[in-house]
């Protein structure tokens, strides 16, 4: 097992997609646990790709084709993720905020939830603080769910919390925020109601905020 992990995560560092979904199947086939699967290989592959790029050893597309890696990959995991026959837990609106095109763990975070018998409404990347605010008009909302992963993005988590406030509508929801620049001390600054560090504490962060027992 450890020979095919392995290789899982040599493959996400440099870019092998078919390589990284050969891994994952063989690991799933030798009775891999998928969260574990995720947590302790594909998310370090990942930070591994992010640290080569701050020390000049790799460029964006190099990043680029390991983002494509991942993807696959998670793909494969996502029946695995997701299979629930949990009671419905409430509706969350999910996004990469504006400008922002960094979607791995905001896929994995409503992959997560959607397990946890969340219905989860996707916008996708580089969402508007507008389409935020629309979606929420729409009805039937308990949960919006920010990720930013640039610092240069971060700032738009908070014109989305004041957009959801100027529309009269901050009140109805609750706002959760993430990704790897975010804290807990930025979250309560901007006027989010909670962070969690990752996709599994953002399902515990929104059943806290809903009120359905952990
Ligand atoms: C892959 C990647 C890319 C890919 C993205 C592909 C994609 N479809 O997502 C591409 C190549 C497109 C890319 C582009 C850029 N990137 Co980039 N990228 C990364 C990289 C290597 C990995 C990100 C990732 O997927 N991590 C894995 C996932 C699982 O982790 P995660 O995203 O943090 O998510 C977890 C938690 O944060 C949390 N979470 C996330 N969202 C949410 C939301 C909520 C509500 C909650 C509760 C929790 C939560 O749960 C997730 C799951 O556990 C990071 C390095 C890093 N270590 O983060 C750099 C990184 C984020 N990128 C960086 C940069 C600079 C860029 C570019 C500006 C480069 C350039 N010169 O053009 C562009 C920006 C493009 C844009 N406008 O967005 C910098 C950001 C620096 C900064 N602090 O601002 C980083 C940190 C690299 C570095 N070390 O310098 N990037």
């Amino acid at each position: 097992m450890k020979d095919v992990l392995d290789a899982l995560k040599k493959a996400i560092e440099e870019g092998q997609a078919k390589d990284a979904a050969r891994a994952v199947r063989a690991a799933l086939d030798a009775g891999a646990e998928p969260g574990a699967v995720l947590r302790d290989v594909m998310v370090p592959a990942m930070d591994e790709v992010g640290r080569r790029y701050e020390c000049g050893d790799y460029f964006l597309p190099e990043m680029l084709i390991s983002a494509r890696a991942m993807k696959e990959a998670l793909a494969l995991l996502r029946p695995r993720l997701v299979a629930t026959d949990v009671k419905p837990a409430g509706t969350v609106v999910a996004g990469t905020v504006k400008g922002d095109l960094h979607d791995i763990g905001k896929n994995l975070v409503c992959m997560l939830l959607e397990g946890a018998g969340f219905e989860v409404r996707d916008l996708g990347v580089d969402v508007a603080p507008e389409k935020f605010v629309d979606a929420v008009r729409g009805g039937g909302v308990n949960l919006v769910a920010l990720s930013a992963l640039l610092t240069t993005t971060l700032p738009n988590m908070k014109v989305t919390i004041e957009q959801l406030k100027a529309a009269g509508l901050r009140d109805k929801v609750g706002v959760m925020v993430g990704g790897a620049p975010v804290n807990d001390r930025l979250a309560t600054e901007i006027g989010a109601d909670g962070y969690a560090e990752d996709a599994a504490g953002a399902v515990a962060l929104a059943r806290r905020l809903v009120g359905v027992p952990a």
